[in-house]
């Protein structure tokens, strides 16, 4: 449910009372509030493991610098330089790497999302890889993007054990953008502006927020954000570098109406679904629990492997009870799991169970 406490300075822009403000750093969008293919960035959810940049940190935003390393020709360049590159404009689920936390039914620390730390947005940007180009292509040896958060770390704490930097593997450059823009208004700071690294495809922490370097690095970084955070372990086990790290996003999809309450007859369930990294082949709904399926529409416009698409089905329900399910499939073949087994951070939960709601009829 809603909280009415005001919404922190920093995000004060965005819609009142669309948010469970799990804390100052972090802002759930409610299930009921996502109703569009793209999400308007005053609906968009907030996740900052170190306090966004303020406007005095950041000064002109054209005169921002990213420092690009491990091309053959590595400088710094602004963000006005980066806007006369190239340009171009993709649309992708930045996605949280515990959305659906709150489903788990181990303890597990950390914000109990549910649905909401997820949307679908527009980014405008240069193409990474036409960066490398122009900088004469990355070095020899080179396995990894490196992106480095502007968050000035506070004196006497070892940066390292605190610094936003992630590495993606390679591959992942040739999809990712420097973004300036998102949903054709300039980067708000609270979603990384004035420049951010977007890794479509990747979870939400491969999407670093103010970037001021961009590292091409054979090996990746040793922040404790990747080293040991950031990975897919069982319940009490340690993070450590040979674990899984999130990084590609697994098949997910959710309903988003109904969710509680309903009238008899005619009802649309309706809700969105995402491939991770590959488009999407079916959306399938049950309202039996997921004793029988039968497959959904797409409403809206197709926006690329990496977005997500919306989906209703028309169903004739009677009054009584019902928990409402939804299970994507990708053109490839992968398909939600009735559950997903509990890891220690809770990260990665896309079960179609625990997704279901229960809707009463009358
Ligand atoms: N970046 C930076 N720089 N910082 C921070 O803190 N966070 C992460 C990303 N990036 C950060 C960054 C995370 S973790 C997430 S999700 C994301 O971001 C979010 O986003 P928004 O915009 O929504 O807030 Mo999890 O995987």
């Amino acid at each position: 449910l809603a909280q009415d406490t005001a919404l922190p300075d920093y995000v004060a822009w965005k819609e009142p009372g669309a948010f469970i403000q799990h804390s100052e750093n972090t802002l759930e969008t409610l299930r009921g509030e996502i109703g569009s293919v793209v999400t308007p960035n005053d609906l968009l959810f907030v996740r900052n493991n170190l306090p966004s940049l303020t406007e005095d940190d950041v000064g002109d935003p054209e005169a921002w610098t990213v420092s690009v390393e491990g091309v053959s020709d590595p400088r710094e360049i602004t963000l006005a330089e980066l806007k006369g590159l190239d340009v171009a404009q993709v649309a992708s689920v930045l996605q949280c790497s515990g959305n659906g936390r709150g489903f788990f039914e181990h303890e597990t620390s950390g914000s109990q999302w549910l649905t909401g730390a997820a949307g679908n947005v527009i980014w405008t940007g240069v193409p990474v890889a036409s960066l490398v180009e122009a900088l004469g292509g990355v070095a020899d040896g080179v396995q990894w993007m490196t992106g480095t958060g502007g968050e000035s770390i506070p004196d006497g704490i070892d940066p390292l054990s605190v610094m936003v930097e992630r590495s993606v593997p390679i591959a992942a450059h040739e999809q990712a953008l420097l973004a300036w823009n998102l949903n054709g208004e300039p980067l708000p700071l609270a979603h990384g502006g004035p420049l951010r690294l977007v890794v479509p495809g990747y979870y939400g922490v491969n999407n670093v927020k103010h970037v001021k370097r961009l590292a091409f690095t054979e090996a990746e970084t040793q922040a404790k954000i990747q080293q040991s955070g950031y990975r897919i372990r069982d319940v009490g086990v340690e993070g450590a570098p040979d674990q899984p790290s999130m990084f590609e996003m697994n098949v997910k999809s959710w309903v988003t109406q109904p969710l509680m309450d309903a009238s008899s007859g005619r009802v649309l369930v309706m809700g969105v679904a995402l491939g991770g990294t590959e488009e999407l082949a079916t959306v399938e709904v049950s309202t039996d629990s997921g004793a029988t399926w039968s497959e959904a529409r797409f409403t809206g416009p197709d926006l690329g492997p990496y977005a997500w698409r919306s989906f209703v089905i028309a169903t004739d329900l009677e009054p009584g009870t019902y928990r409402i399910a939804s299970r994507a499939t990708t053109v490839g073949g992968a398909s939600q799991p009735e559950d997903f087994p509990p890891n220690h951070r809770g990260y990665g939960h896309n079960g179609w169970s625990a997704h279901a709601v229960d809707v009463t009829v009358s």
